[in-house]
């Protein structure tokens, strides 16, 4: 049997690059992308305009296209989710529920991406374990544990395949991402090649985890077509890459680009955020149990972050 993937949030920062893939792996017919808005240019193939919040719609969805299998990205990131708490609750926990439901119901596995803002400031910071305390004080990180309890309730209760990874920042080259914390280490990428300078919202000596767009999508297409016998944990795998702080980043960047300045103007909320996450990730668990090892650290992201930006400004 093919395996039919249904994308929600399709258009966001993930989501644009992961059905590219999906659709060279699966197939471009078997990858249907959803998103609650509109593409601005160019239309993905097979696309359909989604709230993941109505279950109705995305149950339609799924039996119209024999779905197999779901990649639900739709969430609000921490720091929107902070700023609009409400929203955040009933985006990422009322859009997993109906994806969760309609999977059960329909025989259908589950990919969900919880996050490093899964853990809080009480979780130890350094090469922070898999399975540890979490106690996050965030919007975002509440929903991301639950989540991670809710999909783990799933599989355990009713059989569903649910899977997935705590990822920690993802810096890409295509989609920019939206309302994260973390979205400072792509930011800085762009405003380096186009004005050798970038004013970063968190303070120079903050450490967090990031990972490059490839290896992201090697995470979530490795851990769904893992074998099953080999997993003790399944819905939140810590995976990391890379840990560094601003300062670290830039000293890379000028590496390459030796006149980069950079200077600080701190966000207190997004501060506060990056302060309640661990430093340093442990993914032994993903290395064991599905074989996950990644591509890039942060001179190899950097020189092609750099190299990409650079063309196609070029071209621009
Ligand atoms: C964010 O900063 O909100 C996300 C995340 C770490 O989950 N990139």
């Amino acid at each position: 049997m093919d395996t039919r993937i249904l994308i929600t949030g399709g258009l966001g920062q993930l989501g644009s690059e992961l059905s590219e893939e999906l659709q060279r792996r699966y197939g471009d017919s078997n990858v249907m992308v959803t998103d609650i808005r509109q593409p601005a240019e160019s239309v993905p193939d097979r696309f359909q305009i989604l709230d993941a919040r109505d279950g109705e719609r995305l149950l339609e969805i799924v039996q119209a296209e024999r779905i197999t299998r779901i990649y639900h990205l739709a969430a609000l990131l921490s720091a929107v989710a902070e700023d609009r708490p409400q929203d955040a609750w009933s985006i990422n926990m009322g859009g997993l529920f109906n994806v969760l439901e309609i999977a059960r119901s329909n025989g259908c596995s589950v990919f969900t991406p919880s996050s490093i803002g899964a853990f809080g400031p009480q979780t130890p910071k350094d090469f922070t374990p898999q399975d540890t305390l979490q106690r996050p004080t965030s919007m975002y990180g509440v929903t991301k544990v639950a989540g991670e309890l809710l999909c783990d309730y799933y599989h355990h209760r009713y059989g569903v395949d649910t899977r997935g990874v705590r990822f920690p920042g993802i810096v890409s080259n295509a989609t920019p991402p939206g309302g994260g914390t973390t979205d400072y280490a792509v930011d800085i990428y762009y405003a380096a090649v186009t004005d050798h300078h970038y004013t970063c919202f968190l303070q120079g000596n903050t450490y967090l985890d990031m990972i490059y767009m490839p290896d992201a999508i090697k995470a979530a297409i490795d851990v769904m077509e893992a074998d099953a016998e080999r997993l003790r944990h399944r819905n939140a795998f810590n995976v990391t890459a890379m840990s560094f702080s601003p300062e670290d980043q830039a000293a890379y960047i000028r590496r390459y680009i030796p006149d980069f300045e950079i200077d600080y103007d701190v966000d207190p909320v997004r501060q506060a955020l990056a302060n309640s996450w661990p430093n340093t990730l442990e993914d032994y668990a993903a290395r064991v149990e599905w074989d996950w090892s990644p591509d890039y650290d942060l001179d190899l992201m950097t020189a092609d972050m750099l190299r990409t930006l650079s063309e196609r400004q070029g071209r621009g």
